[in-house]
């Protein structure tokens, strides 16, 4: 092109001139056949730059014409029938689609009267506090669209429930969208500290900014308020677990309070985490201990002290005696004594006390899978019936793959809640794209056969098995500061899918995944199968190239890198040896009869699942058995041959992973795709790092070359140890 411009500029005569515009004409034609549909197949969405900060809440302008008109029969007025401030938002968040989706300004009105063509709100007196009154109902009913409910966080609901349809162009004819969410309370649990940074956080720092509060309050809280609502998560525990007893002093309850000022228009509850040795520390007592009478009054009036600014206050979310925290035990009493003596303190109120689970002695003889078990189950029956229990999803630390937590179905009398995690502490943070519903569902599908076949923890969870009516599901959130929110564009994904699934455990992960999708990055069909693709087979690919066939690597030394040689630590649950026990016979922990017997605490049937290892499905063989290296698994190879065969597949899948990214490209902002590609880039490199971590060192007691078809390392054990010390230097 630049030569035939300066052919042109040269050209003499003007038939020169005509012939070669001409033909610069058709080269131009010829271009435009060439990358012309590619531009044209580029989806609505990409229209402008993408930064991911919109979320799954773009409501990018519907682009099918019969299914925009059909819309606008119904974007002539809201009618909020009410002046309720969540009823507010609904209206807010419905004229801000409309206005995005349709180009239409929609006036609200708080009286409708008998109008038609509109989207009217219809409040149904309800019961308080049931859960099914956060369900909702959206269809149409003389002429207009009508969102009921028996509670005003259900409208909002129902109103994101339609705006998701529309963002999907789906039709309005026929349109009945019901739901009731399954579990009560749905919240976020932030590991957020006072210094503005997240403890297992990779997203940059803390939403909070606790030095600008109460005054400034940053406009990304209702944001972020928005977002949970249009999930359905109804509470948010805003600060670390492992607390701050900073945030029972009334300068920082005012700051809280702003932020709850913000959730309470959305429905969200906001509670906090407490350091249970708050009396002594903060309040200036000589004990802590939950028996005494003064630390009992203390509490009492610090909750009511917190009500005076914070009206509809969620509760409490305590981790007590678990990794150094302090707690009931530090004075002789039981988990139950100290849960009991805040619930005590919260009679007056609607709030609760979350008390967690996650708790395991330094006793080296024992084995941690044990210890949530033997400390909780005695307990049963002896919690305040305002006290729900918070056990993690598996009986160690949320590993890429964990069998579910015997806790479940063996505390029938004790609500107990579940916790997940969705920031990626053991999943790659955020340079490795893992998909995390397919891990949520896994547990929640698990079948504990405590009352008979079907006994799901599901079914404990959301109380139908044990018939509770505070049910809770909670996700350590992954939210930061980033301007995308959760850093890996792809972990929004993991953020929607657990609130998503906290509303309803039944959704597949493939519909969550696809929704998501359509919703967040390409409606180009093509292009979004091969992205669900990817995410649905990212999991597994996780696993098979970090922890194979039930291995597990809890907290280590490092945290970002492959330490499976990690033997020291302040105590021996804290290395690596003590979870994977490879020696010169085999790998994998015995958790059999023979072994710590940690089995035992699960049902015959689950037992009989587990407790053979020729029968033992492969993802669970090393939870539960010391298998030798010789030994012929169902897959026809030996173990060593079976887990090098995972690694190296693993660790090569993840550029299948990418391939399936670029599959997508024309079709993705290119500021997102860029960003997932890079970090595609990252994962493949760290992926290579973690296989060859774990065939050099385990190597060294299999005493086995590296099967056939599978490269070596490049790299020496030595090598890659001095890859790994980095991390330890100052
Ligand atoms: O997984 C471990 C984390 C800790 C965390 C702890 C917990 C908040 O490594 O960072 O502390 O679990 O769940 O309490």
């Amino acid at each position: 092109m630049i030569r035939l411009n300066r052919y042109l500029r040269n050209a003499t005569n003007q038939y020169d001139k005509i012939s070669i515009m001409n033909i610069r004409f058709l080269l131009l034609i010829f271009i435009y056949i060439l990358i012309g549909p590619a531009s044209f197949a580029t989806d609505p969405l990409t229209s402008e730059g993408d930064d991911g900060y919109r979320l799954w809440l773009k409501y990018e302008p519907v682009t099918e014409l019969s299914v925009k008109a059909e819309y606008i029969k119904y974007a002539t007025f809201i009618g909020q029938s009410g002046k309720g401030e969540i009823l507010q938002s609904a209206s807010s968040e419905l004229q801000t689609g409309f206005q995005k989706l349709l180009g239409k300004n929609v006036p609200v009105t708080e009286s409708p009267g008998k109008r038609s063509g509109g989207i009217v709100f219809k409040l149904i007196p309800g019961t308080a506090n049931d859960r099914q009154d956060e369900g909702y109902q959206v269809q149409l009913s003389g002429g207009n669209i009508v969102v009921s409910s028996k509670s005003e966080n259900g409208i909002l609901y129902g109103a994101f429930a339609l705006l998701r349809h529309m963002q999907m162009q789906l039709p309005v004819k026929n349109l009945n969208l019901a739901s009731n969410p399954k579990v009560r309370y749905r919240m976020l649990n932030h590991w957020d500290n006072t210094d503005g940074t997240i403890e297992r956080g990779y997203a940059g720092s803390s939403l909070w900014k606790w030095y600008e509060l109460p005054e400034r309050v940053d406009p990304r809280y209702q944001d972020y308020a928005r977002a949970n609502a249009s999930l359905g998560i109804n509470g948010t525990v805003l600060n670390n677990v492992n607390a701050s007893a900073r945030f029972m002093s009334q300068e920082y309850i005012v700051k809280v309070a702003a932020v709850a000022n913000v959730m309470r228009k959305y429905g969200i509850k906001t509670y906090l985490s407490v350091y249970f040795a708050a009396p002594k520390t903060l309040g200036g007592l000589t004990t802590s201990d939950p028996l005494d009478p003064q630390v009992r009054a203390w509490w009492k009036e610090k909750v009511t002290q917190i009500y005076k600014e914070i009206p509809d206050f969620g509760g409490f979310l305590v981790k007590a005696n678990s990794e150094g925290e302090p707690g009931p035990q530090d004075y002789g009493r039981t988990h139950a004594d100290g849960a009991n003596m805040l619930a005590e303190a919260f009679k007056p109120y609607d709030g609760i006390v979350i008390w967690r689970a996650f708790v395991y002695k330094a006793d080296p003889k024992e084995d941690r899978f044990k210890a949530a078990y033997e400390e909780f189950v005695p307990l049963d029956g002896k919690f305040d019936p305002k006290v729900i229990v918070q056990v993690k999803n598996g009986p160690i630390d949320f590993q890429p793959r964990e069998p579910f937590s015997p806790l479940f179905g063996n505390m029938p009398k004790t609500p107990l809640g579940i916790e997940f995690q969705i920031t990626q502490e053991y999943l790659g943070f955020a340079s490795h794209a893992v998909y995390e519903a397919p891990i949520f569902k896994e547990c929640l599908e698990s079948d504990t056969y405590v009352n008979g076949k079907g006994s799901t923890v599901a079914n404990v969870v959301d109380g139908s098995l044990h018939s509770y009516s505070r049910t809770l599901m909670a996700g350590v959130a992954n939210t930061g500061s980033d301007r995308n929110w959760t850093g890996h564009p792809l972990a929004q994904a993991n953020w929607y899918a657990f609130g998503r699934l906290s509303w309803d455990h039944q959704l597949s992960s493939e519909q969550i995944a696809r929704e998501w999708t359509e919703l967040t990055l390409t409606r180009n069909q093509k292009a979004r199968e091969s992205i669900v693709g990817l995410m649905l087979r990212s999991r597994e690919i996780y696993v098979d190239y970090n922890t194979p066939l039930g291995l597990s690597r809890p907290w280590m030394g490092v945290h970002f890198a492959p330490e499976p040689w990690q033997n020291k630590g302040a105590r021996p649950d804290w290395t690596a040896v003590y979870y994977h026990r490879a020696d010169s016979v085999g790998l994998g922990f015995n958790r059999t009869e023979s072994g710590s017997n940690a089995l035992v605490q699960y049902r015959p049937q689950v037992q009989q699942q587990w407790n053979n290892p020729d029968k033992t499905p492969l993802p669970y063989l090393l939870w539960f058995h010391h298998v030798g290296w010789d030994k012929k698994l169902s897959t026809g190879r030996i173990l060593w041959e079976e887990l090098c065969t995972r690694l190296y597949t693993g660790a090569d899948s993840v550029s299948w992973m990418q391939q399936q990214w670029d599959l997508a490209k024309s079709s993705l902002d290119p500021q997102i795709y860029t960003d997932v590609a890079q970090r595609l880039k990252i994962q493949h490199r760290e992926a290579i790092w973690w296989r060859n971590a774990w065939v050099l060192y385990l190597q060294t007691f299999a005493k086995q070359p590296v099967p056939k078809g599978f490269e070596p390392p490049k790299q020496t054990l030595e090598e890659v140890k001095k890859s790994v010390n980095i991390y330890l230097m100052r």
